[in-house]
């Protein structure tokens, strides 16, 4: 891997297998809203059951004490996007402009959802869930949160 690879993630990490089947993003009214929270170092719930295509409104509250963040994608994508915050973390921690927000409301499905979420705070992220992949994850992906626990499962239904 290029050590250049950490600036492409301001425009967050091609989830190639999103960007292969999401077609019609964009305007879609939320079908459902999924209540989340995190804390330290956990996700509840753990796991999700969302069918393809379903458009969803994550509400993320971190009930913590530390940020943390919330970030949809392959298991491939999201080991990537882990590899890239560990090398950012030298570089204060800023998270390169992780503006989670524009990666989220980019019109492209390319990009893997994200977004982060201050201790206290609750974030919104809607997505469309893609047809043709039947697993994916989140996770927090902040140095040391995916390891202690903060990830989870999405299935994915046809
Ligand atoms: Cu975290």
């Amino acid at each position: 891997m290029r050590t250049s690879t950490w600036v492409v993630l301001g425009a967050c990490w091609p989830a190639l297998a999103l960007a292969a089947t999401e077609q019609e993003s964009g305007a879609a009214s939320p079908d459902r809203t999924i209540t989340f929270e995190a804390s330290e170092m956990m996700y509840d719930p753990e796991a999700l059951a969302i069918q393809a295509g379903e458009t969803v409104r994550f509400e993320i509250h971190n009930s913590g004490a530390l940020e943390h963040e919330f970030v949809i994608g392959d298991a491939a994508a999201q080991e990537e996007h882990r590899r890239m915050m560990q090398e950012m973390e030298g570089h204060d921690h800023e998270h390169g402009d992780h503006g989670g927000h524009d990666m989220a409301e980019g019109e492209h499905g390319g990009s893997m959802p994200a977004v982060t979420v201050a201790p206290g705070e609750t974030a919104t992220l809607e997505w469309t869930a893609p047809r043709g992949v039947s697993r994916l994850e989140y996770a927090c992906n902040i140095p040391g949160h995916y390891e202690a626990g903060m990830s989870g499962e999405i299935t994915l239904q046809e």
